[in-house]
Order: structure tokens, then C-alpha cells, then sequence
């Protein structure tokens, strides 16, 4: 019954697949997992997503073609025929959009409760991006500035996706009906994700102009007191100025204190699911995260290069996160690794404590 649904017999669904092993390095394993429907449904999701993504990603399109693409793109998705061709060509996965017609042939074979549920979620993530690459383009505004605009940022391009594959969850009868409704902790496993992603890339970010550090955090003047007296950051970039290799350390350890807010809530709803391939598909991403936070924190060579896990370590969290007890013990393991690399210099030193110490209590 899996091949009956897998569509490994249809050109366009084998196609879809090549697209997600060519997109993903990180999902298209514990996608392929997925049991039944589920593997091609939420294949389609995280291609459809892809798309969006790219669009949003795209620095070479004006503000004026990119609007009214992403405003439309959850009704553009699913009309047979459609392609965008005109993406940069450095954007990686461009080729997904100029071959789009196999993924909306594909979408509209869904069964409407999978594909109302993919449509409606594109639709609330297309409009936070817009919203947010409209600002950027048309005001001075460069920066997010709060941590609630921060939060609201990462809700709409990974707590949204969370959102999204819990109802899918509830929808294929796999998990209970409820976990769909519990949008507060789908929201965190999202989030905890994309902050990762957000503070780990900060340099290539940076560079291509793309600053997702909220002022709120790197602004703070206690980061350049503590620094040994110096101003406080008014520019992002200033971050890997040499110079500010201390200060730049306070800031970095700011934003990963506020991810391992998240955790407990991760870990409350991975206690919620039942079904085993459910499970590896939310619990590993989860512990790559709390990996890479304890390889970024006080590295300095976070703010110098691409930095990434250790294959061998990669591989033993794949073998490993196969229950919510290990995988707490994982999250305490990598919270401790943190906690003793922290020093009572830093600003962030007593919220870091709080933050490990619920991760502790947790377990
Ligand atoms: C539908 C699996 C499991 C309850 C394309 C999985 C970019 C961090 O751009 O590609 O390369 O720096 O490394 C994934 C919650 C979303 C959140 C979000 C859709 C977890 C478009 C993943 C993936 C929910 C917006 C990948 C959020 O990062 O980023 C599916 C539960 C896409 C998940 C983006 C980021 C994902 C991300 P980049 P990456
Ligand atoms: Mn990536
Ligand atoms: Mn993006
Ligand atoms: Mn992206
Ligand atoms: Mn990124
Ligand atoms: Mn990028």
C-alpha cells in the first residue's frame, strides 16, 4: 500500500521526488519515511513551500514583480500549466518553478482535506512574506526591530509549516484529531527551527544584505559594557568587525538563549505523538537544532563561516532520536554542553541558567 500511494508510477510524481532530494538535505529523508499518503503529501507541502521560498529568497526580482507573485502564488500553485522562469539564476532551487507543472499536477491529484489544508497555510505564510520583503524594499527600514516582530517573522515562515504538518497529521487519522488544534506548541517546533537556521546563518544572511537579529537583542547597550566598556552595536554588520569579537559573543549568546525558550514546548508536543515515522520526522530536526546551538555558542567562527554538524554527529541523532525520553535526554545533553561553555561575564548568564535549568526540570 505504500507504492499504491508513494505515485513512483507516475512521471510527474517521480519527478517530484528527484525535486526533493535535490532541495533538501535535511527533510527528504524523514519525508521518504512518512507512512502511506503522508510521504507524498507532505513531499508536495515542503515543494510548494520550496517555491515560495525561492520567491521570497530572490533578491534580483523588483518589489514590483515580487508582490503580486506571492500575494497570488497559493492559487498560482495549483493552476495547471504555470511556471516561473524568472528567478535569478543563483537561486538554487529555481528549477523547481520552471518545471512547476508536475507539482501542480500532482497538487490537484490531493485529496482536498490534504490540499485545503496546504492551500490555506501557503496562503497565511505568502502574505507575512510579502508584508515583510514590502517593508524592507519601500522604507529605510532594514532591521526587525523587537522580539515580537522577530516572533511574528519566524510564525509566519516556520510556525505556519508546523502548524501545517500537525493538521496533516490529524487529517491522515495517524495522530489524534486535537493535535491539529494545538497551535502554541506547533508554532514553537517551527520557530525553534528557523531561529536555529536564522542565527547560524547570519553571516551569509548578512552578506546578502538579509538581516533577521532583531535590534531588540544586539542593540542592547549592557553587550558593549560588558565588552569592556565599548558603544553599543548600531549596525549589524559590526557584529564581525574585529574588534568586536567579545561584544559579537554577547549577542550571539542573547539570541540563543531566547531559542532554548522554546524547548520545553518542543518537548511537550514531540510527547504528544503516537505514530513512530511521525515522531523521527519531527524529533530529528529538532535535535540537529539543539546541536548546531551548542556548535554556534560562544564560536566565534559562526560570525567568519558556514559552520555546520559533524556528519558522525548527524548521523548518531538520526539513530537516536527515536523516542520524546531520549530525545529530552538529547536536549539536556546539549544544554549542559551549552551551560558550560557559558561564562558569568556574560549579560545573558542568569536567563541562560533559567532556560537549561527548565530544560533539566523537563526531564
Ligand atoms: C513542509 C517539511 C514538525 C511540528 C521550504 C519543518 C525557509 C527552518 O532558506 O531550507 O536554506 O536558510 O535550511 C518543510 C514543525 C519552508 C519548519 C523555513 C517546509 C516543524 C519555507 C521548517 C520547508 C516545521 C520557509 C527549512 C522551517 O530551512 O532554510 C516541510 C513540526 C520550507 C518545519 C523556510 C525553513 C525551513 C525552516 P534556508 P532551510
Ligand atoms: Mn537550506
Ligand atoms: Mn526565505
Ligand atoms: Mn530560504
Ligand atoms: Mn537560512
Ligand atoms: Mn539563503
Amino acid at each position: 500500500s505504500e507504492h499504491a500511494t508513494s505515485g513512483w508510477d507516475r512521471p510527474s510524481m517521480r519527478r517530484c521526488w528527484e525535486f526533493l532530494d535535490e532541495t533538501s538535505r535535511s527533510f527528504s529523508g524523514v519525508i521518504k519515511e512518512l507512512e502511506g499518503d503522508l510521504a507524498r503529501v507532505v513531499c508536495l507541502f515542503y515543494l510548494v513551500l520550496r517555491g515560495l521560498d525561492t520567491i521570497e529568497d530572490d533578491m534580483t526580482l523588483s518589489d514590483e514583480k515580487k508582490q503580486p507573485i506571492l500575494r497570488q502564488f497559493h492559487k498560482l500553485a495549483v493552476t495547471p500549466g504555470w511556471t516561473f522562469t524568472e528567478c535569478g539564476p543563483n537561486e538554487k532551487d529555481r528549477q523547481v518553478l520552471v518545471e512547476w507543472t508536475v507539482v501542480s499536477e500532482e497538487l490537484n491529484r490531493l485529496d482536498p482535506r490534504y490540499l485545503d489544508i496546504i492551500i490555506d497555510i501557503t496562503e497565511k505564510m505568502q502574505t507575512g512574506m510579502a508584508d515583510y520583503a514590502h517593508r524592507a524594499a519601500t522604507t529605510d527600514k532594514l532591521y526587525v526591530e523587537t522580539i515580537d516582530e522577530y516572533n511574528l517573522y519566524c510564525h509566519y515562515v516556520a510556525g505556519l509549516v508546523g502548524e501545517g504538518v500537525t493538521r496533516l497529521w490529524s487529517a491522515s487519522g495517524k495522530e489524534a484529531d486535537w493535535l491539529g488544534d494545538q497551535l502554541e506548541l506547533s508554532n514553537a517546533m517551527g520557530t525553534m527551527l528557523q531561529k536555529t537556521n536564522i542565527i547560524r546563518d547570519f553571516r551569509e544572511d548578512a552578506e546578502e544584505r538579509r538581516f533577521f537579529w532583531p535590534r531588540e537583542i544586539w542593540g542592547r547597550e549592557v553587550y558593549g559594557k560588558a565588552a569592556g566598556g565599548r558603544p553599543a552595536i548600531t549596525e549589524l554588520p559590526q557584529l564581525y568587525e574585529p574588534g568586536n569579537e567579545k561584544q559579537a559573543l554577547w549577542v550571539q549568546s542573547g539570541m540563543i538563549v531566547d531559542v532554548l525558550c522554546h524547548a520545553c514546548d518542543s518537548l511537550d508536543y514531540l510527547r504528544l505523538l503516537t505514530k513512530q515515522s511521525v515522531f523521527c520526522f519531527c524529533a530529528i530536526p529538532q535535535t540537529m537544532a539543539m546541536a548546531t546551538l551548542s556548535l554556534c555558542f560562544m564560536n566565534y567562527d559562526m560570525f567568519k563561516r558556514n559552520i555546520k554538524i559533524r556528519k558522525a554527529e548527524a548521523a548518531s541523532l538520526i539513530m537516536k532520536s527515536t523516542n520524546p525520553r531520549d530525545v529530552a535526554f538529547i536536549f539536556r545533553d546539549y544544554s549542559r554542553l551549552i551551560h558550560a561553555r557559558a561564562s558569568p561575564e556574560d549579560p545573558n548568564f542568569i536567563k541562560l541558567s533559567v532556560a537549561c535549568g527548565k530544560i533539566e526540570q523537563w526531564c
